[in-house]
């Protein structure tokens, strides 16, 4: 008999290069669940277009967060990979939650009021839905856990309320409790010049983040340039409390090593960021290299990646149909 395997579903937008936010927040540790889990991996490009995208530009980056998963480990044989406006189960699911969802649980979401700032009215209406369509990406498929980054939780909070919601609005058992992932010693990966701010594809700042498109020289480049301090090391993070760029780069550093953070610290007790620095471009271009490499190569196989895309989309709409259906017969949608 096999043993029943808990579904797993994350994404990221195809809305610029990858970077080492998406990779350690994220996608990294997607590849150690695919022989416990059955996993479900999306390049989400409905998402993307919340804010425009140059078409051309979409296509490429699509391609390019699919190589970006495989090059990471994700293993096309093991996890279903397909980008979402492939399967129509995510735009109708996400309209249906939009009737489930109130506008004061919308209101309260954190990431779209840092991502329209000051113009809110100037936002799409997808930007502000957009925790609907997350929500719907999960649930068309059943799935109870979601490995992501920090940042988030709280869209995840709402999808557990939707699911809720929806229960008991028709009074039924379907939707199930979704479970936040959320792992490593780099959970939430700031900008390399602002540490309170998060490392982000769209900062317009490209010495902001690590690409996974840099090759190894500009990986070590960014990192020398990566703001600090000018005080030494601590012995432990507790004491970079104050100091958001140092404890940033100190966890980087963690995660990139697989260590605890606060073994970092005290390896460099004392120490100024010069032999940190250094160190810490030597372990990622160590990491990131091979990595980008591979993307690199992966690129080159357009044919290859867009046969996993059609392949994976397929598999996932298998999956997510007739879940859709047993939707459509609950809400009450007639099928004559
Ligand atoms: N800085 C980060 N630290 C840790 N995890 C992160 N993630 C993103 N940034 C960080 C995680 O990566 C996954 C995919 O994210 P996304 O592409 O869907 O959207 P996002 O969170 O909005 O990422 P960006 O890079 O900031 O994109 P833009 O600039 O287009 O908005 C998620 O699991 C996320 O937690």
């Amino acid at each position: 008999m096999t043993a029943f395997k808990q579904r797993v579903f994350s994404g990221v937008q195809p809305s610029g290069n990858l970077t080492l936010g998406n990779y350690l927040g994220a996608i990294r540790n997607w590849v150690s669940l695919q022989d416990s889990h059955e996993t479900i991996f999306c390049v989400v490009d409905l998402h993307a277009i919340t804010t425009w995208q140059e078409p051309d530009t979409l296509r490429d980056a699509t391609r390019e967060v699919a190589a970006g998963m495989i090059a990471s480990g994700i293993d096309p044989k093991k996890s279903i990979i397909f980008n979402q406006s492939q399967v129509s189960a995510h735009a109708e699911l996400a309209w249906i939650f939009n009737c489930v969802a109130r506008m004061g649980w919308l209101n309260r979401m954190t990431q779209f009021k840092e991502k329209a700032g000051k113009h809110k009215e100037r936002a799409s209406v997808g930007l502000y839905v957009y925790p609907d369509l997350m929500a719907a990406d999960i649930l068309a498929y059943q799935a109870t856990h979601v490995p992501v980054g920090a940042d988030q939780k709280q869209h995840l909070e709402l999808t557990r309320d939707i699911a809720q919601k929806f229960n008991s609005d028709y009074g039924v058992d379907f939707f199930p409790e979704v479970e936040p992932l959320i792992f490593g010693e780099a959970t939430r990966v700031m900008s390399l010049r602002d540490g309170t701010a998060k490392m982000s594809k769209s900062d317009p700042s490209e010495n902001s983040r690590i690409n996974l498109t840099d090759d190894r020289d500009l990986i070590a480049k960014k990192i020398r340039k990566a703001r600090t301090d000018s005080e030494p090391l601590p012995a432990s993070l507790d004491d970079l409390e104050d100091r958001a760029e140092a404890k940033n780069l100190i966890n980087i550093f963690a995660a990139l090593s697989d260590q605890k953070a606060d073994k970092v610290c005290a390896e460099y007790e004392g120490k100024g960021f010069a032999d940190f620095k250094r160190d810490l471009a030597e372990l990622s271009v160590e990491v990131l290299g091979p990595i980008t490499e591979e993307m690199s190569r992966l690129m080159s196989e357009k044919t290859y990646l867009d046969g996993i895309l059609r392949e994976g989309a397929e598999n996932a709409d298998k999956l997510a149909s007739p879940i859709l259906k047993q939707v459509h017969d609950i809400v009450g949608f007639l099928r004559p």
